[in-house]
């Protein structure tokens, strides 16, 4: 495999582990908060981008390259608010947007367009990703500081974590 792209890749390893650690801490807190909906979310979206990892973990060893398996920093435990949490995601997905189309210019540059045509399904799920994060955040911004707003808002994650959950498994 060469060698630029693979090192990407596993660069892509590490963004892609500590984004489920990331999200795993934003789960915990907001169970903690008696969020139960938002937390379910989280925690589900933290195993999808453990998912992503593995993809990419598979992917450069099938193709003779080695997967390395990081080290993850611990990410931060405290949130200020539940709008500080997802502002914080949608912040996150952004910069792994950008992460992404560093490796597509790496797989052009490189001409191995067997990667190239791999990571556009990372292309599309950061797309998707961000439209979800920014449609979460509109959702918090209305509800303002509504509380009965709040508790519908966790409710609705809760069920849109099922949606995920089933989409995943079928
Ligand atoms: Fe892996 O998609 Fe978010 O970060």
């Amino acid at each position: 495999m060469n060698i630029k792209v693979e090192k990407a890749l596993n660069k892509q390893v590490e963004k892609e582990a500590s984004s489920s650690q990331f999200y795993l801490s934003m789960a915990s807190w907001a169970e903690n908060q008696g969020l139960n909906g938002t937390a379910k979310f989280l925690y589900t979206h933290s195993d999808e981008e453990r998912f992503h990892m593995l993809k990419l973990v598979k992917f450069i060893n099938e193709r003779g390259g080695t997967a390395i398996i990081p080290n993850v920093e611990a990410p931060k435990k405290n949130f200020k608010s539940i709008e500080n949490v997802f502002q914080l995601l949608l912040n996150h997905e952004l910069a792994v947007t950008e992460c992404i189309n560093q490796l597509v210019d790496v797989c052009l540059q490189e001409k191995d367009y067997t990667t190239h045509n791999f990571i556009q399904w990372y292309v599309s799920e950061q797309l998707e990703e961000e439209a979800l994060a920014r449609t979460i955040m509109d959702k918090i911004n209305l509800i303002g500081k509504d509380k009965g707003g709040l508790y519908l808002f966790d409710r609705d994650l809760e069920n849109a974590s099922i949606q995920i959950e089933k989409t995943t498994v079928n």
